[in-house]
């Protein structure tokens, strides 16, 4: 048994169906690695509790050698009590009928107060991933209720978005996906998300080039990712969802914990894509919650900067930070922000 002092990991709404799929994972040693033990807080609102405790009864069936202890609670200060890493999954789904403004509002009602919980009560060195939607905007709420907490340390999750990329890329081409380096996604996460495969390799070789290769030329290749690849990653969500019936879950809590890992351990091969705060990087409008390709030393995740942007790429890139501006001006017509 390790004798490491254990990690707190806050789950939100760890009664839902993303939180079911990350709870057995977390404990098996799938986020931290075996050496690291680690406490679970559980927060829910009170329709999720029993299906949190529910969970909690499985995870001590689950005899997990890494799992220190477990506690469900309704209270984000005993929840976010110590805690080192915070996964933000519950959020407000869209009702019928609901307009965009009041999905931001109720949304901010819980990530402003989370955000504030987590400036209070989590541990010097906590780092939070929003999963909940809209991710980049409930993570640029987060972390203007944290005002001592580096923005750094918030960030939204586009990883799901950057495997999706990976995963068309690698069948498309018929490689495993470990060939696959350097794919980026850019903007929001929502249908205006912008993969982006310019910088990528595959085997080692320009991504463009093998796709010239495989559609017949390089213009082939060009409307083979504006057609097909760009819109396919972008609407997954949309295809999971009826195909499976339900939307996507295990995938989401799989790049949870490797968006997780990556931050804490450093990332191995090229980048990968998170949504963190800008400082200007790429013309993105300071503050705003966007995706970019990252790279971390496991200290954090960092822009890696001075990439070129097509003029096809840039467009796009522009559209989805326009969203996150709206969004954001949205916020602060609210007077959350
Ligand atoms: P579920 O509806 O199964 O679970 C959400 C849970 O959150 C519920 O149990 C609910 O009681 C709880 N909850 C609501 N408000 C809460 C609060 N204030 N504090 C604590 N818990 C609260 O949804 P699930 O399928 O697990 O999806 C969770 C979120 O992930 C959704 O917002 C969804 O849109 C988002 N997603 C984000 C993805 C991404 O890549 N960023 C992909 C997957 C997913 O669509």
């Amino acid at each position: 048994m390790s004798t490491a002092a254990p990690t707190t990991i806050t789950i939100t709404g760890a009664g839902g169906q993303i939180g079911y799929a990350l709870l057995f994972r977390i404990a098996a040693g799938d986020m931290l690695g075996p050496d690291r033990p680690v406490r679970l807080r559980l927060l829910e609102i009170r329709q999720g509790l029993r299906a949190a405790e529910g969970a909690a009864l499985e995870l001590q069936d689950g005899a997990f050698e890494l799992l220190r202890d477990v506690e469900v609670t309704e209270d984000p200060a005993v929840a976010f009590d110590g805690c080192n890493i915070a996964l933000l999954v519950g959020a407000r789904p869209r009702g019928p009928g609901m307009e965009r403004a009041d999905l931001l509002a109720a949304n901010a009602g819980i990530f402003g107060p989370q955000g504030a919980a987590i400036a209070a009560h989590a541990a010097s060195d906590v780092r939070a991933v929003v999963v909940g939607n809209p991710a980049n905007t409930n993570a640029l709420i987060a972390s203007a209720a944290a005002p001592d907490v580096p923005a750094e340390r918030f960030a939204a999750l586009t990883r799901l978005d950057h495997n999706r990329a990976v995963g068309q890329l690698a069948e498309a081409i018929g490689v495993g996906v470990s060939a696959v380096r350097d794919v980026a996604i850019w903007g929001n996460h929502s249908a205006t998300q912008v993969p982006d495969v310019t910088h990528a390799t595959i085997d080692g070789a320009p991504a463009l080039d093998v796709l010239a290769a495989r559609f017949g030329d390089e213009d082939a290749a060009i409307r083979w990712l504006d057609d097909e690849f760009t819109p396919r990653v972008a609407k997954r969500g949309a295809e999971i969802i009826e195909v499976r019936g339900s939307s996507s879950v295990a995938s989401a809590a799989n790049a949870t914990i490797s968006h997780i890992r990556d931050d804490v351990e450093g990332t191995r091969l090229g980048w990968t894509s998170a949504a963190v705060v800008s400082h200007g990087e790429y013309g993105v409008p300071e503050g705003l919650f966007s995706s970019f390709p990252v790279r971390s030393d496991g200290s954090g995740y960092r822009i890696v900067e001075g990439l070129e942007v097509p003029a096809r790429i840039r467009r796009r890139l522009d559209a989805s930070v326009a969203e996150l501006a709206d969004e954001r001006e949205a916020v602060r017509a609210l007077g959350v922000i």
